[in-house]
């Protein structure tokens, strides 16, 4: 499951209150001030602490957040989406900046309470049921750490001739495929607008062609 866009397949797009929004802190956030940081404690960490996770990487995890000034949760994974955990791509902005932040070097089986500011949470807006300005504690538990959808062999797989380029015709047979393996196969118009999107985002110079640089465009360590 590469593309984040097909993710929506495992549901690897977080949802509210998880995903930073335009009004989330993420966006156009002025510099840290240095009290301005993810509080990270380890709650447990498991004997065999395999692969850590790293920006790019593919998490699922679970996670309950907390308001930091009274203690009640506003949310919890284990209850939405009929209590599966999340996956998401560390690091990449899919998720508030403090989780990207707070979750990275986590191997699975590993549990951390982070407690974000709200300039690395929900902002001076808020979300919802978080208030402005308010600083949230995130209990996490990590399942499973992977490589990220965004590797070098998933670029590969999909560059069917081999030129280090995907066109449209290449990234629609990969999507499809995806589509089918998860028992979801679409209609034509469906590829047409996912292929427009992705595309949109990654095909930065508009070539009408993804290069390796354009679709590698956060794993640069691993090139
Ligand atoms: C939140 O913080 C910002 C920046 O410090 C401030 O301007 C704003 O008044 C605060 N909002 C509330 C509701 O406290
Ligand atoms: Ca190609
Ligand atoms: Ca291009």
């Amino acid at each position: 499951m590469m593309w984040r866009l097909a993710g929506c397949i495992f549901c690897v797009f977080l949802s509210w209150p998880l995903g930073s929004g335009p009004s989330g802190a993420a966006a156009g956030a002025p510099e840290e001030a240095p009290e301005e940081q993810v509080r990270i404690e380890v709650l447990f960490k498991p004997e065999e602490c395999g692969r850590r996770s790293r920006k790019g990487d593919l998490i699922n995890a679970h996670y309950d957040g907390y308001l930091a000034e009274d203690g009640s949760k506003f949310y919890c994974s284990r209850h939405d989406k009929e209590g599966h955990p999340q996956w998401f791509v560390l690091g990449v902005g899919q998720v508030i900046k403090g989780l990207d932040i707070g979750m990275m070097d986590m191997c699975a089986g590993e549990k951390r309470k982070l407690t974000v500011p709200s300039t690395l949470a929900f902002g001076t807006t808020g979300k919802g049921p978080v208030p402005p300005n308010a600083t949230v504690v995130f209990e996490v538990e990590v399942f499973s750490v992977s490589r990220g959808p965004r590797s070098m062999e998933a670029f590969q797989q999909m560059d069917l001739d081999k030129d280090r380029s995907l066109d449209k015709a290449e990234v629609k047979e990969y999507l499809k495929l995806e589509y089918e393996k998860g028992g979801k196969p679409r209609e034509e118009p469906f590829y047409e607008k996912l292929l427009t999107d992705i595309f949109w985002k990654s095909d930065q110079d508009g070539d009408g062609l993804i290069s390796a640089k354009e679709y590698n465009i956060y794993e640069r360590d691993e090139l």
